[in-house]
């Protein structure tokens, strides 16, 4: 049927679960039709509005979409697009920003009360009614299981040549039933290359031509590239010491233009045979596969520009046995990241000298997008290396602060802190230690002088010696960026 048609069964207050992570494979019509029809009620005085649960970010078709009409009243997990930001921080809206391999469990354990009805964008549709997934799997399984409802988005743009490429794995199951992952190297196939539905619940399946949102990825910058050698010179070190080998250990990268520059210095390093065991696979990724760093990568998701669309698919038997997607329960799982051991590479907004991490809010309340899979990978990792430059907002933002103004990483789960000045290792470090050691090595020169000051202050004066902190001066700075624009004295 049309995508008109179709919206016209979602209902206001319905929760409605839609396919997509990182912008990729997410429903490219339906929720558009919903926008439409959602102005036309609000134009009317009527109020329409649902709970949306996806996989991870989507794209302006879907999110911004909705986000500009005022059409969701409860959204959750990782989002980045910029309308839905803004209404998140105009306090428009719920946003729940819930670790992505949480949020099938949870869905399972009944937190999010049920779902009406699930959006799936599809490759096809095979003739025992099972589906060929997307461009991402993320959390479709447990949608299609669990909601009343489904329809079904056939997106023709969408290579078929994927079909084969998915291992969606059946045994979850809930406690105290639960069963070891039988995963034990980022290559394994633990489940089928299909998704099932149940045909009757199939109530609309409609047919799109669009494509992902397809970002493109800027070149390295000057930090991003210091911050990537600090992290290669730190691995070498590791393998000179004997505590990793050449192989490293399984990777997972975030997104964004540190992690690019990673991956692009990985290459540059000589490395052979690495393994990834991730969420996404980016353009920089492809080109590690394809030059040899990387043999095989594990993900959830494909978020590629078109030219690495078009790589992809003028190169799809090659990539096909070095590539698989699963979905986000287990590319994300505790039990499997601890077992494989990765190495997790993350992006911050800040890091306290103790080496608590934010990653999501700007002044502890403003949302950037959310703490996606890197508390997943970081608490339960081998590693766990968070990175950033040591300013943001042209100096006027420190990346290194007395307190973390929001903390999504305590330090109980950080082991590298990583920006362009150096890289402080505080692995077997405790607190006052771990402090003098991200100051001098990850500071930038503007603060380092006031986070020394600050630190031997609250060393004399602080109500205890274990962790110094002066409390009505911890968060002193962030007060400071609000009222003066800048953090610096
Ligand atoms: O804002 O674009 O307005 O200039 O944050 O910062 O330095 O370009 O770095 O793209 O790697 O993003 C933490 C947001 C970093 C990201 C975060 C501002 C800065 C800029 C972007 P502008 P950069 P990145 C895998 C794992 C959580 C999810 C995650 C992220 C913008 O890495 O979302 O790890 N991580 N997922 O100016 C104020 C500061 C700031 C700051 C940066 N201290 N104060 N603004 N910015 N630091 C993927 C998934 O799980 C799906």
């Amino acid at each position: 049927m049309s995508a008109e048609a179709a919206a016209a069964l979602i209902k206001p207050g319905m929760t409605v679960a839609m396919s997509g992570f990182t912008g990729a494979g997410y429903p490219k019509a339906v929720p558009q039709a919903l926008a439409v029809q959602m102005e036309t009620a609000h134009a009317a005085g009527d109020s329409f509005k649902i709970k949306v649960l996806t996989g991870a970010s989507t794209a302006p078709e879907l999110d911004g979409v909705l986000a500009k009409v005022g059409g969701m009243e409860l959204r959750l997990p990782y989002m980045s697009d910029p309308a839905l930001r803004k209404r998140i921080n105009d306090g428009d809206l719920d946003y729940m920003d819930i670790h992505l391999s949480h949020v099938a469990q949870h869905t399972w354990f009944g937190f999010y009360g049920g779902i009406n009805i699930a959006i799936v964008e599809v490759v096809g549709i095979r003739e025992d009614g099972s589906l060929i997934p997307s461009s991402s799997v993320g959390n479709n399984k447990t949608w299609l299981d669990m909601a009343d409802a489904v329809i079904l988005e056939v997106n023709k743009q969408q290579s078929e040549l994927m079909e084969g490429m998915h291992d969606v794995y059946y045994g979850t199951a809930l406690p105290p039933h639960r069963k070891p992952v039988q995963l034990t190297a980022p290559e394994d196939r633990i489940g089928q290359p299909y998704l099932d539905v149940d045909v009757d619940k199939v109530i609309a399946v409609v047919e799109t031509d669009a494509p992902d949102r397809l970002s493109a990825f800027a070149a390295p910058d000057e930090a991003s590239n210091q911050i990537a050698q600090h992290l290669l010179d730190f691995l070498d070190g590791e393998i000179k010491t004997g505590r990793l080998t050449d192989k490293l250990l399984p990777l997972q990268s975030g997104v964004g233009n540190i992690a690019n520059a990673v991956l692009a210095g990985l290459s540059r390093g000589g490395y052979r045979g690495l393994k990834a065991y991730t969420e996404v696979i980016q353009d920089g990724m492809l080109e590690l596969i394809k030059d040899g760093t990387i043999e095989f990568a594990s993900a959830t998701s494909f978020s590629l520009s078109e030219a690495g669309i078009e790589e992809f698919n003028r190169n799809v038997d090659f990539y096909r046995s070095r590539i698989l997607l699963r979905t986000q329960e287990i590319s994300n799982h505790p039990e499997l990241i601890r077992r494989l051991g990765c190495i997790a590479l993350n992006g911050m907004i800040e890091a306290d000298i103790y080496g608590n991490v934010n990653s999501t809010h700007v002044v502890g309340s403003h949302v950037m997008n959310g703490i996606g899979g890197s508390g997943d990978f970081a608490r339960n990792g081998y590693l766990g290396a968070f990175m950033s430059p040591s300013t943001a907002k042209g100096g006027k933002i420190s990346g290194i602060v007395p307190m973390a103004s929001h903390v999504d990483h305590t330090e109980h789960d950080t082991m590298l802190i990583i920006t362009e000045q150096g890289l402080a290792d505080m692995r077997g470090l405790a607190p006052k230690q771990r402090a003098r050691l991200v100051t001098e090595k990850c500071a930038h020169p503007d603060y380092k002088p006031m986070l020394e000051d600050y630190f031997e202050r609250a060393s004399r004066e602080s109500y205890g010696k274990h962790t110094p902190h002066l409390m009505g001066e911890a968060l002193s700075w962030h007060q400071r960026y609000i009222e003066t624009g800048d953090m610096r004295l």
